[in-house]
């Protein structure tokens, strides 16, 4: 399997998030992809590319978000080092927020306020924005784009090893350590490169919010997530088994939520689901946004997934027998983020 990697991810590094009332040390770090990536290296499971640019990433990339959202994110440095020379040693976290589409809270007219702004375009606070947020981000949708066009060019399977990660980043928002949805990205550019119908599979712990809302009225792009419960799991607002797909796309998201403390056997059997449902859409891609964060020693996480089990989700996902893109996106059990990555990326190649 071939992976793409993101050069500049390690300029993506926040320093602190908000948790619970106080700053906390980031759990999404450099780290995490460094030790994917010396785990691959040392199994050799394929070629890995370097892939910082491609053509056509900026005509995806605004299929998948706004162009305000990308404008904003673009510029956002600079504009929180004018509010204050003093920021550029501080990254930007937002702290007041519109709430749209309550109580007559308006985004249509943006704030000058950069501060304002930040808020507008955030749904939380845990999810620092740095001085080298967009390069890295960009960077990381590169190599989704890449793998993307790489298995629509004939390739069994691909894998995005980037970071920040992308599942919640939704059209026209970030939070939860994402930016630029990597995945939508992927799926995107199958459309485009004439796939007709792509599936995207998210396994992490976390509801895929972001993806959900940017394909939420669409048929052409089903999605399904096996994920914590939003009763009591982030991002609380998204990710409930009644959330269907709107339009012409209702009929077209799947939500399997699962409680905290959930282990494999059951995991296991909602990925049946989750299959089927992909066999009878008669997907002809499949892209997996991968965390690893359903591991049992996830710092912020609550399922008790072991390390083998990894190969085993690895050998049903290439059961489904399509054409597979797979981004990273969770797992903060640093130690075991790599072994665990590779478990899953070798049973898939093993299986197929
Ligand atoms: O859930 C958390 C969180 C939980 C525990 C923490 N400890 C033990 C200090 C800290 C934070 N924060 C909310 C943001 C979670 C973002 C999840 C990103 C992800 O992996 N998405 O797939
Ligand atoms: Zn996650």
């Amino acid at each position: 399997m071939k992976t793409f990697h993101n050069p500049h991810h390690h300029r993506h590094a926040g320093k602190q998030e908000m948790f619970r009332g106080r700053l906390v040390d980031c759990h999404e770090t450099p780290a995490r992809l460094d030790f994917v990536l010396a785990e691959l290296q040392r199994r050799q499971l394929g070629a890995i590319v370097s892939t910082a640019d491609t053509d056509a990433l900026d005509a995806t990339l605004a299929r998948v978000h706004s162009p305000r959202y990308l404008d904003f994110l673009r510029q956002a440095w600079d504009d929180w080092v004018a509010l204050d020379p003093g920021n550029a040693d501080r990254d930007a976290l937002p702290s007041v927020w519109p709430l749209p589409n309550r109580h007559g809270f308006r985004t249509d007219v943006l704030p000058g306020n950069f501060a304002a702004r930040l808020g507008a375009f955030a749904f939380d606070s845990g999810c620092p924005l740095t001085a080298g947020t967009w390069v890295a981000a960009r960077a990381g949708a590169a190599c989704a784009l890449a793998a993307a066009h790489a298995v629509a060019a004939g390739e069994r399977s691909a894998f995005a090893l980037t970071r920040p990660p992308g599942h919640h980043a939704g059209p026209d928002y970030f939070g939860g350590y994402c930016f630029l949805n990597n995945a939508a990205v992927a799926a995107q550019a199958l459309r485009d490169a004439g796939r007709q119908r792509v599936a995207v599979l998210d396994i992490d712990y976390h509801h895929g919010n972001g993806t959900q809302t940017i394909f939420y009225e669409r048929a052409d792009v089903l999605t399904v997530s096996l994920h914590g419960d939003p009763r009591t799991e982030y991002p609380f607002f998204l990710g409930h088994a009644d959330e269907r797909g709107a339009g012409a796309g209702e009929g077209f998201n799947l939500n399997l939520p699962l409680p905290r403390g959930t282990g494999f056997g059951a995991w296991r059997r909602a990925l049946d689901v989750a299959l089927q449902v992909v066999d009878n859409f008669a997907a002809d891609a499949l892209v997996v946004p991968m965390g690893l964060d359903t591991f049992e020693g996830d710092p912020i996480s609550g399922f008790t997934l072991q390390s083998d089990d990894y190969r085993a989700i690895g050998a049903a996902l290439a059961s489904a027998g399509l054409p597979t893109v797979f981004t990273f996106e969770g797992g903060y059990a640093v130690d075991a983020v790599g072994v665990n990555a590779v478990n899953l990326l070798e049973g898939f190649q093993r299986a197929s």
